[in-house]
């Protein structure tokens, strides 16, 4: 018997990768030593921890918590600062694409990251988070009017792929309004979604709140949020520009969470909360799962379903 190759491979608007699984940013992503086990890894692409100009501690601990079918945090952007990251790309020899994650507290300090970034020749693409839940500067994803004059200001001097990583949105108005803003740019993909914002989880033993800072509020991820991110890209998947890539991420924990994204629209798909719970090991698990799980449908290839979401009647 001829047996058919299963092949996972992928890409994000003409950027290769060998598998369509990589982390999301904010998981074991941030140090050299976490950097350097994703490279090692086998995951499709590495994306960074969202950096800043200068480094910053992040938020008082405890600041993440999970459950058995979530997680919740409020890490406060705790990270190296760009010259950090931009410095270990330059020293990494590897052909795995890098997603170097930006998340600036300001407008101002977005282009001037963008900016540095555009330097890089490690960089293979600029993951813009307008999504962080939890800073006290308000999130850009749900401001339209904000976004559109921030892209016209970076489009003038950006030549790195980007994509923004956006918050999840509850009405399919935002997505449409979202999309036909997008859609007026170069841009190479959006990344749906991040945590959903000002969760709060209960120890009802002690009669408190899990994370300390913000009171115990938080972004929520992890599996109970999975029904959310895939709604978000299967919409975007109807209102984007077909050539803008969509990577999903939310709640994914097996192979057949990852045929669900893909069959909503994504083109790749990231882990967070699983990833933090199972370390680096996870991708080898999923690769194996995810390319079961096609045999047993007999897709020998994620060209073949991407996007074919059937509606029942
Ligand atoms: O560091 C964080 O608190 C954080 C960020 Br930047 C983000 O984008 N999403 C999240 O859940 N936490």
């Amino acid at each position: 018997m001829i047996m058919k190759k299963i092949d996972i491979s992928s890409h994000i608007n003409g950027i290769q990768l060998s598998s369509c699984i990589m982390n999301a940013s904010g998981a074991l992503c941030t140090t050299d030593q976490e950097l350097s086990n994703l490279f090692d890894s086998s995951s499709g692409a590495v994306v960074t921890k969202s950096c800043t100009k200068n480094p910053r501690e992040g938020n008082v601990k405890p600041r993440y918590f999970e459950w058995n079918v979530g997680s919740i945090n409020s890490m406060g952007l705790p990270n190296l600062g760009i010259d950090f990251y931009l410095n270990f790309l330059e020293k990494k020899k590897t052909k795995k694409p890098v997603f170097l994650s930006l998340s600036g507290l300001s407008i101002e300090e977005n282009l001037f990251l963008m900016k540095k970034a555009n330097f890089s020749q490690k960089v293979t693409a600029i993951e813009l988070n307008l999504s962080c839940p939890n800073l006290r500067e308000e999130v850009l994803g749900n401001d339209l009017y904000k976004i559109s004059t921030f892209l016209e200001s970076i489009f003038e001097f950006n030549k790195k792929p980007l994509g923004i990583k956006l918050p999840p949105y509850f009405k399919e108005e935002c997505i449409i309004n979202m999309s036909l803003l997008l859609n007026q740019y170069p841009i190479f993909f959006v990344t749906c979604i991040n945590s959903l914002p000002n969760g709060i989880f209960i120890d009802t033993d002690n009669e408190k709140t899990v994370i300390q800072p913000k009171n115990g509020f938080g972004g929520v991820g992890g599996s109970i949020i999975k029904p959310f991110a895939l709604a978000n890209v299967r919409k975007f998947y109807t209102y984007l520009r077909k050539d803008i890539s969509i990577i999903g991420c939310g709640g994914i924990y097996s192979g057949k969470d990852i045929f669900e994204y893909i069959l909503c629209g994504a083109s790749a798909v990231q882990i967070g909360t699983q990833l933090i719970k199972e370390g680096i090991s996870i991708f080898d698990r999923l690769k194996k799962e995810f390319t079961l799980f096609l045999k047993k449908k007999n897709y020998s290839s994620i060209n073949s379903f991407k996007g074919k979401l059937k509606n029942f009647q």
